[in-house]
């Protein structure tokens, strides 16, 4: 009797394990349709930099002039092979004729000009830096930022994330008006647990109401700060570094002197959807 029931059991067992692999064609994998079709999207596949879709940043972006500046160099963004990119933060020969004893530079890309949407979602999956000194960000930037009145509507920088490096604070920030005397902003820091470690999604919806923020998936601000950009926008994958008071205090990047450089912000893909019709 005993075998028998083993024999039962075993056939059962079986069925059941092969059960799980029977699939009726073309139903493995389909997506569930949540709304959103992807538009334009790089995973950071291959050894270069797709010049199709990116323009890689060369200027010195934070100059200093009682202290070492911080540059946009080429050579700091890269794609490392094995499907990532990767923006560098290093220490550098005083790239200028101050008198600097060093510069420092990291890396940037844009879509400017090359692909620019209003309204969606836009994604990004990345691994923060291991040190503090510097700050990376994805983000949004309309040609017409600059304009001043009509609020925010004609044209908003969205700074999707802002990451410091080894640490938990991230920041959702809206600037609009222009960046001088009208310069307005609002802004969010969150504390994340965690999320100096390993790779995180941060993503944000922007319709016509609202900008919607997400951090693995998780809801972490909300605004319609400046009425809502109704104007399309291009990507940014930028690092900056600045030596100057307001950047290497606590309450931003933290003192790069007490870094170790280089160091490294990994990017595993960018994604733009739009709400399906
Ligand atoms: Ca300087
Ligand atoms: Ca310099
Ligand atoms: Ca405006």
């Amino acid at each position: 009797m005993n075998i028998f029931r083993t024999i039962l059991v075993l056939s059962v067992l079986f069925v059941l394990s092969g059960c799980s692999s029977i699939q009726t064609p073309g139903s493995a994998n389909i997506p569930q349709d949540d709304g959103w079709e992807l538009v334009w999207s790089d995973d950071f596949s291959g050894d270069k930099i797709d010049s199709s879709k990116w323009e890689v940043m060369q200027y010195n972006r934070k100059q200093n002039p009682d202290g070492p500046d911080g540059w946009w160099l080429k050579e700091d963004a890269y794609l490392d092979g094995k499907g990532e990119l990767v923006l560098r933060c290093r220490k550098i020969d005083n790239g200028n004729s101050d008198k600097d004893p060093f510069d420092y530079s990291t890396g940037a890309i844009r879509s400017k000009g090359k692909f620019e949407q209003k309204f969606g979602k836009f994604e990004i999956k990345c691994k923060l830096p291991a040190q503090t000194g510097w700050w990376v960000a994805f983000w949004l930037m309309s040609q017409s930022v600059g304009k001043v009145g009509n609020e925010g509507e004609d044209g908003t920088e969205i700074d999707i994330f802002e990451g410091f490096g080894k640490s938990t604070k991230i920041n959702h920030a809206l600037h609009w008006d222009g960046y001088g005397k009208e310069h307005k902003s609002k802004g969010n820091k969150v504390i994340v647990p965690g999320i100096d470690e390993g790779y995180h999604v941060y993503s944000l919806e922007w319709n016509e109401k609202e900008y919607i923020f997400f951090i693995d998936g998780k809801e972490s601000w909300r605004s319609n700060a400046g009425g809502v950009s109704k104007v399309p926008a291009y990507v940014k994958v930028t690092a900056e570094l600045s030596t100057e008071k307001w950047a290497i205090g606590d309450n931003w990047a933290g003192n790069p002197e007490k870094a170790l450089y280089p160091d490294y912000f990994q990017v595993d893909y960018v994604k733009v959807y739009r709400k399906k019709q």
